[in-house]
């Protein structure tokens, strides 16, 4: 068996991941030319939107083979708005390639994605791209990698004549590796304190791979993707440095579900990366599931068909009606991938042109849903849609996939911050057989109370489970904490409900011959489904909810004599200053104000700047919002 690396390119939006993508194909021969984002003729932004636009939309596959090792690239989205292709494709990943300008430098998104690679500790390898465009400055960005990204980088390629088109790479002397590496290697410290001519370069390099896998360092080449300058140093880094597995592909498929496209007739197609076993044509991906009809895996760079996927690869697998994409198939089948980005912070409305398509445009939606989890639809007793975005560019991006894929011309109208509810205080609430209060035959009893993100948990007699209806104890507490989050989707003031642990304090179901107080029909899975919602809802009455906005940071580097001008901008807008610092006569400005006020903050910034502001932005949190609590029409 071929040994695998499946490699993420992750990156600010423009900081060269498409590009560096088509080169690295081309240099391993993958492709006979090499084509141009700003031509639109690059493999990986195959799409036409992102052809015409010139930015990445969705996350692309490709393959490509160094020495004896068969890579699957992932070419990922930079723009803020499509995180969520970013987020899915992070749990597949064996390794990264985070790309940074040379030029632009560390930007927000560089720290939010070098936050979440840390945080799963996927081994990254960073490019310094664009080092012959004029600007560039290797040293100045290698230091902010330091400051910024809080990571111990270690540079393997030195850059002569950046900013000019006669950049070039040289190997980095390799004194300071050993000043890097000892820290964290008390056996290559010895060694070298013993002797230092001992310490060979393959011992070193060995130990920057085994410190690379862990997380621990960082190594960082430079170079241009357009060019091609630096671009081979990378190459071997990659193979050499990264963790290329060996994986053990015996024993049942286990892999997970990241990225589902249609095929020209309109059928589904599921990427799979299998994590181990191996997954055949007919094999069903679950008990309850479709079975696989097709499979294609990537052989010498190309998509080949074939009878199998194997543990390492990413196979395309057909047949599979219902898969969604972040579900985890075969024998470890567990839930959903959990999301390592900020949610969606907006929700619009979206209503067809053309009034005889409401129903086309549910069904549209459904289907964008199916590959997007993230965006979330609700459909109110009106029929009318809303649905939650990151940002304009996504609904623009909505707008055109709609009129271009399905024929719907669509109007978002009344955007709005996508609001939050939490918990106040600690609310119980209880329902019992055969009251009057309760249409069903089963019994709840709920407790929900302040907490950090959303928990479930179990906390009744086992007797009272209807072991009938569900298999054990583990599997009912599993359907009741997905009744339990479906129906936090609605709090008091219609807002999803957030950072509460919600505790199943009693159960209880009727049965025919049991005694009076329990006598009554069988109870069903609908039973406690349906019941869920009213308890929950009477629980969180008494613990009382408040309603939190979605909350931006930004930060404003301006000329320091537009200072007096930018604080107040910033203050107009409802923003808390909390930092500002001045050097080289110009200023930086840290402030923090509700998400949807930043669209304004961005277009009063260059009046009061002479257009020599810079804005940046991240997700920072939610905060109460002040006043009357805004409220959202319930659906139920
Ligand atoms: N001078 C120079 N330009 C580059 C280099 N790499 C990329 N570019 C240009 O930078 C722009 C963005 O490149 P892309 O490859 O689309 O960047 P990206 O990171 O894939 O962008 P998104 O996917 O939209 O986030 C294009 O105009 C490229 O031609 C480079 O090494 N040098
Ligand atoms: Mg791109």
């Amino acid at each position: 068996m071929s040994r695998t690396l499946n490699l993420g390119i992750l990156a600010h939006v423009d900081a060269g991941k498409t590009t560096l993508t088509e080169r690295l194909l081309y240099e391993a021969g993958a492709i006979g030319a090499i084509g141009r984002v700003d031509d639109g003729t690059t493999l990986t932004d195959s799409l036409d939107l992102e052809r015409r636009r010139g930015i990445t939309i969705r996350s692309a596959v490709a393959s490509l083979v160094i020495g004896d090792v068969s890579v699957n690239i992932i070419d990922t989205p930079g723009h803020p708005d499509f995180i969520a292709e970013v987020d899915r494709v992070l749990g597949v990943l064996d390794g990264a390639v985070l790309v940074v300008s040379a030029v632009e430098g560390v930007q927000p998104q560089t720290r939010v994605l070098m936050r979440a690679l840390r945080r799963l500790r996927v081994p990254t390898v960073m490019f310094i791209n664009k080092i012959d465009r004029g600007g560039a400055d290797v040293a100045a960005v290698l230091r902010e990698i330091q400051r910024r990204l809080g990571v111990r980088a270690v540079p393997l390629t030195e850059a002569s004549a950046a900013g000019t088109r006669a950049a070039a790479v040289a190997k980095a002397a390799p004194d300071g590796l050993i000043d890097a590496l000892a820290d964290d290697d008390e056996a290559l410290f010895a060694a070298y304190v013993a002797d230092s001519a001992r310490v060979t370069p393959d011992r070193l390099w060995a130990a920057l791979a085994e410190q690379t896998a862990k997380s621990l360092v960082c190594p960082v080449y430079a170079g241009s993707a357009m060019t091609g300058v630096g671009t081979a140093e990378l190459m071997d880094g990659l193979v050499s440095l990264l963790p290329v597995a060996e994986p053990d592909d015996h024993g049942p498929g286990a892999g997970r579900i990241f990225k589902i496209e249609r095929g020209a007739a309109g059928e589904k197609i599921a990427y799979v990366r299998m994590f181990s076993g191996a997954l055949q044509v007919r094999d069903r991906v679950r008990d309850d599931a479709d079975k696989v009809t097709g499979i294609s895996v990537f052989e010498r760079g190309a998509w080949v068909r074939r009878s199998t996927v194997r543990a390492g690869d990413i196979g395309k697998l057909s047949g599979l009606a219902h898969v969604r994409v972040g579900e985890a198939i075969g024998s470890s089948a567990q839930d959903a991938a959990p999301h390592h980005f900020a949610p969606p912070t907006l929700e619009a409305r979206i209503t067809p042109d053309r009034h005889d398509q409401h129903v086309a445009l549910r069904a549209a939606l459904a289907q964008l849903v199916e590959q997007d989890p993230l965006i979330n639809i609700r459909s109110e007793p009106s029929g009318e849609l809303s649905v939650s975005l990151y940002g304009e560019v996504q609904k623009e991006v909505i707008q055109a996939t709609l009129a271009a894929d399905y024929g719907i011309a669509v109007t978002f109208r009344e955007t709005s911050p996508l609001y939050i509810e939490r918990p106040v205080g600690v609310g119980a609430a209880e329902e019992i057989l055969n009251s009057p209060t309760n249409p069903f035959h089963a019994a709840i009893g709920l407790r929900v109370e302040p907490a950090s993100g959303f928990a479930f948990r179990l906390d009744v007699d086992y007797q009272s489970v209807p072991l009938y209806v569900y298999r054990n104890v583990d599997e009912f507490a599993a359907a009741m904490q997905e009744y339990v989050r479906a129906a936090l989707g609605e709090g008091l003031y219609g807002w999803q409900v957030n950072d509460c642990l919600v505790t199943m304090i009693s159960s209880n179901y009727s049965i025919a011959d049991g005694p009076p107080s329990r006598r009554g029909p069988l109870a069903t899975a609908a039973d406690f489904r349906k019941l869920t919602p009213l308890v929950l809802m009477r629980a969180l009455r008494q613990a009382g909810t408040r309603v939190c906005e979605p909350m931006s940071r930004a930060r404003i580097d301006a000329p320091a004599t537009s200072l007096g001008s930018v604080l107040g901008m910033l203050a107009r807008h409802g923003a808390v200053i909390h930092g500002q610092s001045v050097h080289d006569g110009s200023v930086s400005v840290e402030a923090d104000l509700p998400a949807d006020r930043l669209p304004g903050v961005q277009r009063a910034l260059p009046p009061v700047t002479n257009g020599d502001g810079v804005l940046e932005s991240a997700f920072a949190g939610y905060q109460p919002v002040r006043g009357e609590p805004p409220s959202r029409r319930r659906t139920r």
